[in-house]
């Protein structure tokens, strides 16, 4: 069993190619909560569903969220009637949302809605969620300003600096049922490349993730999301640096050291593999950029290689 840990969009794009090297009933993605938020009383679960829509074949590509072909007729009328439109929600995208925050008002954990959902959506891969409980990534600005994630990330565009990130329910957070055991008995965990302070961060910060992983870190591989220091999508390298990180594979390495025993790179990143190692992290250097399923694929067995689970 390999277990991922995994954000949105890069860690969607990674399992894809893991499924097609290893199979589904192989993996277990264990998924950032953090960025979940509650619009018009419905309750939203981006990475979740990124992940759950990519391994259906539904996702939308060019957006790597929410769903391909999607009608945006709800959105128009919310408009015209002058209510908040910044975080969109498609037509098909609201039955995932209805269903969700239904099945969680007439008692169904996250855990139980989720696996509901992926089978209706006929997804191969066991996803979990990292918790039940409420966990909600908040950010806090330079300019004083603490906003939830989803604000952060779409409303300001992640166009402002940030100074402190927090995990709002975290220390009350308990995992969720079959995670531990995941992590416990996979024969990898594979840290997928994503955002490693918004989307790996909320997922260490769940009481008992971080011991299970200090225990497993000969088994542990992560995939760097930086290529040549830059991350392909999203703010991770601006984050990194203006939470006072260095925005460079060696500077996950330094992060994630104390649990993770092996870092795949890009070839771009070469030279950052002695700093790589001197972090008491053997690196692997391999193209890491995924533009295809194929190159997600390979990508996923040279990770499982790095590890020698292959
Ligand atoms: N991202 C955007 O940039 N703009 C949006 O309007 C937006 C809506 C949205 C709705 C549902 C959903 O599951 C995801 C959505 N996202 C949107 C992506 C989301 O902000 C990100 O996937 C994550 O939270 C970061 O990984």
């Amino acid at each position: 069993m390999i277990v991922a840990l995994c954000g949105g969009v890069g860690a969607a794009r990674l399992l894809r190619g893991m499924e097609r090297a290893v199979g589904g009933a192989s993996i277990t993605a264990v998924v950032n909560t953090g960025d979940d938020t509650e619009r018009f009383g419905l309750h939203v679960s981006p990475d979740l569903d990124t992940v759950m829509y990519t391994l259906a074949g539904r996702v939308d590509d060019g957006r790597g969220w929410g769903l391909a072909g999607e009608t945006w007729t709800v959105m128009d009328a919310l408009e015209e009637l002058g209510g908040p439109t910044w975080f969109r929600l498609g037509d098909t995208d609201l039955a995932t949302h209805f269903l969700r925050t239904e099945r969680l008002a007439t008692g169904a954990t996250l855990t139980e809605v989720t696996a509901e959902l992926c089978r209706s959506f006929g997804v191969g891969p066991r996803l979990l969620p990292v918790t039940d409980d409420r966990l909600r990534t908040m950010v806090r600005l330079r300019d004083g300003d603490e906003v939830p994630f989803q604000d952060y990330f779409v409303r300001l565009r992640h166009a402002v600096p940030v100074s402190g990130v927090r995990f709002d329910g975290a220390g009350a957070a308990r995992p969720g049922p079959a995670v531990l055991d995941a992590l416990a008995s996979a024969d990898t965990i594979v840290v997928c490349p994503s955002n490693p302070v918004v989307s790996i961060g909320p997922l260490l910060a769940v009481p008992g993730v971080l011991d299970v992983l200090r225990h497993r870190r000969e088994s542990v591989v992560g995939i760097s999301p930086l290529v040549g220091g830059a991350a392909l999508k999203g703010p991770a390298d601006r984050m990194m640096v203006e939470l006072g990180g260095e925005a460079s594979s060696a500077g996950i390495a330094r992060g994630y050291a104390p649990w993770m025993g092996t870092l795949v790179i890009d070839e771009t990143d070469a030279s950052d593999a002695p700093d790589v190692e001197a972090a008491g992290v053997r690196c692997h250097v391999a193209p890491t950029v995924m533009t295809t399923v194929d190159a997600a694929a390979r990508l996923s067995e040279t990770a499982l290689a790095a590890v020698g689970s292959r």
